[in-house]
């Protein structure tokens, strides 16, 4: 019998060095493995079976206290492991939010050059931050201004300081904030983030859900709680219809800022772990979707 060949690869990043507020995130990988254990894998969403989708956990990623060297390490093997995302899904278990950049940085040598949708209550846009210009509140601005200032849509935004939303305008770059986002109706926003990504010069998609872009009622275990946020219900739409009508193939998923220490009765673990089964059902979907028009 031939061996059945992985589909997705799961990567811990057990990461939370520069966390500002309330620390754990680096215990989150686990959590999220071990909440994905005990949840049903049947997308009911999309009718697509994930148990039968072959899925490679190649562990966590040994992580140093420094940030920079870190991300060096992590931009590496994702590099390894995207040699193969041609018809794969990388899917990052955070880990802050820092980690994102060291993820797209490999994906980037590994010429698979993405577009970044980022859930997130914030915008991540900081010069600096108490006193560090590589944290999990300026991983974006540092991103952009490596790579573009176009290459970014942020989704559920509502929680900035005055810097960060002149960056934006000015360098007019892409946001809907969460009340935006239930006044224009989820049509309307996957209408733009596709607009998006079609006009856009990237070649592949890249999701990054901040866990802190839900609403704390249903994720109340991470770093930087803000109210007035995302129902999972929006999310998980919202990412199904993207994914499945992108333009770009997806590549790449991450869920970052769960702080288990904070979590109540493991809720917010247990959303990650669905989220993520919901984006690897798109991703197959998608898949078939293609194989079926061509
Ligand atoms: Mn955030």
């Amino acid at each position: 019998m031939e061996k059945p060949k992985a589909k997705v690869y799961v990567l811990g990043v057990p990461y939370d060095g520069t966390v500002s507020w309330r620390p754990g995130a680096r215990e989150a990988p686990q959590t999220i493995r071990v909440a994905a254990t005990n949840i049903e894998f049947y997308s009911l969403r999309l009718d697509v079976n994930v148990e039968e989708v072959p899925i490679a956990d190649v562990g966590d990623l040994a992580v140093s206290f420094d940030v920079k060297e870190t991300l060096k390490r992590l931009s590496a093997v994702v590099h390894e492991l995207a040699q193969t995302l041609d018809k794969r899904l990388l899917v990052v278990l955070g880990g802050e939010h820092t980690i994102t950049l060291g993820v797209f940085e490999g994906l980037i040598k590994a010429g698979l050059d993405p577009c970044l949708l980022v859930l997130d209550a914030h915008l991540d846009y900081r010069d600096e931050y108490m006193g560090l210009r590589l944290t999990h509140a300026t991983f974006a601005r540092r991103l952009v201004e490596a790579y573009g200032y176009n290459r970014i849509f942020h989704l559920g935004v509502r929680a900035v300081c005055r810097e960060e939303v002149e960056f934006a305008r000015h360098k007019n770059s892409r946001y809907l904030t969460s009340f935006e986002m239930r006044f224009l109706g989820l049509r309307e926003v996957a209408r733009r983030v596709l607009a998006w990504l079609k006009q856009n010069s990237c070649k592949t998609l890249y999701v990054s859900v901040d866990m802190d872009a839900y609403d704390p009622a249903y994720a109340p275990g991470v770093s930087t709680p803000e109210p007035d946020g995302l129902e999972p219900w929006m999310v998980l739409e919202l990412l199904n219809h993207i994914v499945l009508h992108s333009p770009k193939p997806l590549v790449a998923v991450d869920v970052v800022e769960v702080s288990p220490p904070y979590d109540c009765s493991g809720i917010t673990s247990i959303l990650a772990a669905r989220t993520v089964v919901e984006l690897i059902a798109a991703h197959r979907a998608a898949q078939q979707r293609q194989a079926t028009s061509t």
